[in-house]
C-alpha cells in the first residue's frame, strides 16, 4: 500500500524532543496510562468525508486539493480508487477507526437500486481492506442533507414520501454498517429543523423524528444490529434552527419520545461552541446523565460564528475533553473521530497528514495532562470540599429527601445567616496550569 501517498511512510513515535514533522511527539499507541494504552484510550477515527471526499470548495471558490483519485474519470472508479487511498493513509497513520456517511463512498445511481449496488461494490472492498489492515468501523450514518430531496428535511420533511425515501437509505447503511461490524450508528440531523416556524408544523415534524428513530431501533433489532445508535447535537447549519440542538436538548427529546434507553450522544466540539457552551460542558452533562457514546474531534475558530471543523490543536480543550473521557471511564464503543477538514490553502496530500499528527498529538497530549490531573486529585478533593455540607446535617437531608420546604424554614429561622466560602476560580485556573505545563 504505497500508491497514493508515496512521500510518507508509516507515520510513528519518537518523543517530544523529534524535529521530524512525519512523527508523533505525544501518541505513542502502545504507552500505558492509568492501566489501558493510549489507542485503547482514544481510539481515533478517520473521517472519511473530510479526508477523502473534501477538496476545498468554499462559497467563493472551487475546489483547491490535489488529490490523486480525483483525476478518474468514471466514478466507480474513483470509488474504489478513494477506499484503497483510505486504507493507505490510515495504516500510515496508525489510526485504527474510519467512519463514513453512505454517499461518500460510493455515488448515487439514476435509481435507489443502482445506488445500492453501487454500496455493496464499495462495501465488499471495504472488508477485504478491511482484513488485510485491520482498521474497524467506528460508525456509519446515511447523508440525508446534501441531495435537493432533503431540502425540507428528511424523517421532518413535510413530504410522506420523503420520510420514505430517508428511512431506505437508512435501513441499507445500517445493513452496511451492520456487515461491516461497525460499532456505533450516527444520526445527525443535519437539515432535521426549520428555516421559519411560519410554514412549520413543528410538533409533526417532532413527533415524526421520533417515530423514525423508533422505525431505526425496531429494524436493528430485527437485523440483529448490537452497534451503539448515536444522535450528534447542533444547533444551525444548515438550518436555521435544528431540532438536536444540543446535549440538553436531545436529553430532553429522547425522553420524551421514550428513546432514551437506545440513543447515545456523538459530541462535537465545534457544535458545542456553536450552541454557545463549552466542548467541556456538552461533554460534562452527556456524561453526568449516562450519554456521553463518541466524539467528533475537531475545533471551531473563536471569531468565527460558523462549523469550521479545524484540526484540534487547543491543548487546553483536549485536556478537558480528556478529563471528562476518563471520569467517563473512557469513550468505547465509541472513540475521537476527526470530523475536521484542512484548510482550503492546505491543499497538498501531505497536508493531510500534518494535520491528523496534529489533531492525534493534541489529544495524546491532553490525556497524559488529563491523567495526572486526576492522579493529584486536587479538582476533585476542592469539589467534594466546596460541596461537604451535603453530607452531613440538613444537607445530607436534603439529599435524602428527609426535609421539605417547612423543615428547612424552621431550621433557617434557628439558624445564623449562611456562611460562604470562596469559589478560588483563579487559584484553580493555577492549579490546571501547573499540571498544563509540568513538562
Ligand atoms: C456536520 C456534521 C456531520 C456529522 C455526520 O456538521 O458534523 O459531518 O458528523 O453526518
Ligand atoms: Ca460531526
Ligand atoms: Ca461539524
Amino acid at each position: 500500500m504505497n500508491k497514493y501517498f508515496p512521500e510518507v511512510s508509516k507515520v510513528l513515535y519518537e518523543g517530544k524532543g523529534s524535529s521530524n514533522p512525519l512523527a508523533f511527539r505525544y501518541y505513542d499507541p502502545q504507552r500505558v496510562i492509568g492501566g489501558k494504552t493510549m489507542e485503547e484510550h482514544l481510539r481515533f477515527s478517520m473521517a472519511y468525508w473530510h479526508t477523502l471526499c473534501a477538496v476545498g470548495v468554499d462559497m467563493f471558490g472551487s475546489g483547491t486539493a490535489v488529490r490523486p483519485w480525483e483525476n478518474l474519470t468514471k466514478p466507480m472508479d474513483i470509488a474504489k480508487a478513494k477506499a484503497e487511498a483510505a486504507f493507505e493513509f490510515m495504516s500510515k497513520m496508525q489510526i485504527p477507526f474510519f467512519c463514513f456517511h453512505d454517499v461518500d463512498i460510493a455515488p448515487e445511481g439514476e435509481t435507489l437500486e443502482e445506488t445500492f449496488k453501487n454500496l455493496d461494490e464499495i462495501a465488499a472492498l471495504f472488508k477485504d481492506l478491511m482484513k488485510a489492515t485491520g482498521i474497524k468501523l467506528l460508525w456509519g450514518t446515511t447523508n440525508l442533507f446534501s441531495h435537493p430531496r432533503f431540502m425540507h428535511g428528511a424523517a421532518t420533511s413535510p413530504n410522506a414520501d420523503v420520510f420514505a425515501y430517508a428511512a431506505a437509505r437508512v435501513k441499507k447503511t445500517m445493513e452496511i454498517t451492520k456487515d461491516l461490524g461497525g460499532q456505533n450508528y450516527v444520526f445527525w440531523g443535519g437539515r432535521e429543523g426549520y428555516e421559519t416556524l411560519l410554514n412549520t408544523d413543528l410538533k409533526l415534524e417532532l413527533d415524526n423524528l421520533a417515530r423514525f428513530l423508533h422505525m431505526a431501533v425496531d429494524y436493528a433489532k430485527e437485523i440483529g444490529f448490537t452497534g451503539q445508535f448515536l444522535i450528534e447535537p447542533k444547533p444551525k447549519e444548515p438550518t436555521k434552527h435544528q431540532y438536536d440542538f444540543d446535549v440538553a436538548t436531545v436529553i430532553g427529546f429522547l425522553k420524551t419520545y421514550g428513546l432514551d434507553p437506545y440513543f447515545k450522544v456523538n459530541i462535537e466540539a465545534n457544535h458545542a461552541t456553536l450552541a454557545g457552551h463549552t466542548f467541556q460542558h456538552e461533554l460534562r452533562l452527556a456524561r453526568v446523565n449516562g450519554f456521553l457514546g463518541s466524539v467528533d474531534a475537531n475545533q471551531g475558530d473563536d471569531l468565527l460564528g460558523w462549523d469550521t471543523d479545524q484540526f484540534p490543536t487547543n491543548i487546553y480543550t483536549t485536556t478537558l475533553a480528556m478529563y471528562e473521557i476518563l471520569l467517563n471511564g473512557g469513550l468505547a464503543p465509541g472513540g475521537l473521530n476527526f470530523d475536521a477538514k484542512v484548510r482550503r490553502g492546505s491543499f497538498e496530500p501531505i497536508d493531510l497528514f500534518y494535520a491528523h499528527i496534529a489533531g492525534m498529538d493534541s489529544f495524546a497530549h491532553g490525556l497524559i495532562i488529563a491523567n495526572r490531573l486526576l492522579e493529584s486529585g486536587e479538582l476533585e478533593d476542592f469539589v467534594a470540599q466546596r460541596y461537604s455540607s451535603y453530607k452531613t446535617g440538613i444537607g445530607e437531608k436534603i439529599v435524602k429527601g428527609e426535609v421539605g420546604f417547612k423543615e428547612l424554614a424552621e431550621y433557617a429561622m434557628a439558624n445564623q445567616q449562611p456562611k460562604l466560602t470562596s469559589g478560588r476560580q483563579e487559584l484553580l485556573e493555577t492549579i490546571l496550569n501547573k499540571y498544563m505545563f509540568a513538562d
